[in-house]
């Protein structure tokens, strides 16, 4: 994960290129050696997610965090209570992220009038409801529209069919990265007439979910020859429905996903699937750094953003061994 330096951080504000934003009544932290730290999970139905956790638990004793982690099981209702004990027990510091754009920040709101600090990480919140800077400190993760433009970008340099006929399979419903994945791939491809979407349905970024709406839309649309996936566990879901159905991934179908995960990775060595654009589930450190910044007395840039690499088949077998 390559992120702003300290320095970097700071010439972009010095020069005026961020948008720094005052904390406005912001919960302070104060330097200590240890903190009780939440991290509220979405859910473990998935690598990335299963990573995620990994990370934030192998950060803990470095970063001196008595750490309190919850699951909850892919309700964002159980994500809020599960928030919302944390805030009972009087925690230091909230790292979230947030399943659905909405319904988390209620839930935010409590724990920034309980002068907790919190940031979100990996996901965020509808921009125009909740802003960082005011609401939370600070949002840390990729840029998701960027990773659908980049997906788009590589299909569209590397098809080599008359006509792309597309299915995408979409993320969690009001997820931020299933929004902005979305909306960073159909913006892209709006303007090449070469390149068409059949159809649009959330797997929710599950791996059997992708499979079974795989199985539904080719039915449905047997010409497709693209398939746009927003995480790579529903594109190895559609890879399977696509082998079942008797089609050859990769050949006679482009597959194109997201996140690099190990499976993606060697899917990807397999002649499977063509490019997964990264999306790094490794936050432990990056929260760590952000928030010993913070309690520093450092004004925390809006967007920690996360930069992603890119892996085809140049690179994918170079990668495979850091994959998760
Ligand atoms: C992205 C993260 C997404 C991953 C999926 O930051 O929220 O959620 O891309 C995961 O694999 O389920």
């Amino acid at each position: 994960m390559k992120r702003r330096s300290l320095l970097g951080a700071t010439a972009f504000a010095v020069l005026g290129l961020g948008s720094l934003v005052q904390a406005q009544d912001l919960p302070p932290l104060e330097q200590k050696d240890s903190y009780t730290v939440g991290f509220a999970q979405s859910e473990s139905n998935n690598p990335w997610r299963i990573a995620e956790t990994k990370s934030f638990q192998d950060t803990a004793a470095s970063c001196g965090w008595n750490l309190i982690v919850t699951d909850a099981g892919g309700s964002a209702a159980k994500q809020v209570a599960d928030v919302d004990s944390m805030i009972a027990q009087g925690i230091d510091v909230l790292f979230l992220p947030p399943r659905e754009e909405s319904p988390l920040i209620p839930a935010v709101m409590r724990a920034k009038a309980a002068g907790i600090p919190v940031f979100l990480v990996d996901r965020s919140v509808d921009p125009n409801v909740a802003q960082a800077g005011r609401d939370y400190v600070a949002f840390l993760g990729s840029d998701f529209v960027d990773q659908g433009r980049r997906a788009a970008e590589y299909m569209m340099e590397n098809f080599e069919g008359e006509q792309g006929l597309i299915i995408q399979l979409e993320g969690t419903t009001g997820s931020s990265p299933a929004n902005d994945r979305k909306r960073g791939f159909d913006e892209a491809v709006a303007g090449n007439d070469k390149f068409q979407i059949l159809e649009s349905r959330t797997g929710d970024f599950a791996r059997d979910e992708g499979r079974r709406v795989m199985e539904t839309l080719l039915q449905a649309h047997p010409d497709v020859n693209i398939v746009y996936a927003h995480n790579d566990e529903m594109a190895i879901g559609a890879i399977q429905a696509l082998e079942a159905a008797g089609r050859t991934p990769g050949q006679d179908v482009m597959v194109v996903s997201i996140d690099g995960t190990r499976d993606a990775l060697q899917a990807i060595i397999d002649g499977k699937m063509a490019v997964t654009v990264e999306s790094s589930p490794f936050f432990g450190p990056l929260s760590c750094e952000t928030m010993k910044r913070y309690a520093a007395g450092e004004t925390i840039e809006p967007w920690v953003k996360v930069e992603d690499r890119i892996f085809t088949a140049e690179n994918a077998a170079e990668h495979i061994d850091e994959a998760y």
